[in-house]
């Protein structure tokens, strides 16, 4: 198994409008995460629906996956792509749980967030959790290659 990873993350639009992108990103910075490429920018449709794909509907619902498209096309994100020994599972455990509710303290979504699916789901909104993360290498291969262009990627030691 090769411990060199890639991993996608996005700051949704919660967190542009948190005002909170350096503290998400200098966290990464701490655990030595190297930022291979980084943008802001406002998701098109097509763009939105290639990251949420027909898997999170099968996972968690058609519904969800349209509130999520909506969601991520309602204002700037930031995507970064890091690289690290086995980075995803890492990133994955520094972003917490799903449902901030649930997300331990010391992770993003429990330091900086606390809403429940209950109340998502009252408003008929995706779930404001500030940060997307691969959730396997295989994902973070296909979910670079969505929002990055290969030139885009910077590579230097
Ligand atoms: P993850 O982001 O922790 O990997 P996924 O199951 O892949 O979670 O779901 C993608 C995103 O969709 C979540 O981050 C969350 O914002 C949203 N989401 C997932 N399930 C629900 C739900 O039941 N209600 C509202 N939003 C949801
Ligand atoms: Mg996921």
């Amino acid at each position: 198994m090769d411990t060199l990873q890639r991993t996608l993350v996005l700051l949704k639009p919660d967190a542009l409008e948190r005002g909170i992108v350096g503290e998400i990103i200098t966290r990464f910075e701490r655990v030595g995460a190297k930022m291979i490429g980084m943008k802001l920018l406002v998701s098109e449709k097509d763009t939105a629906l290639q990251h949420y794909t027909e898997d999170l509907a099968r996972r968690r619902g058609e519904r969800v996956r349209e509130l999520m498209v909506a969601m991520l096309t309602s204002g700037p994100i930031v995507a970064i792509a890091f690289e690290g020994i086995e980075i995803v599972e890492v990133v994955r455990k520094m972003i917490g749980s799903t449902e901030p509710k649930s997300a331990a303290p010391g992770t993003i979504r429990g330091d900086y967030a606390h809403v429940s699916f209950k109340h998502a789901d009252s408003l008929n909104v995706g779930i404001f959790n500030l940060v997307h993360a691969s959730g396997s290498p295989e994902e973070a291969e296909t979910e670079i290659d969505v929002w990055f262009k290969p030139e885009e990627l910077v590579a230097f030691t």
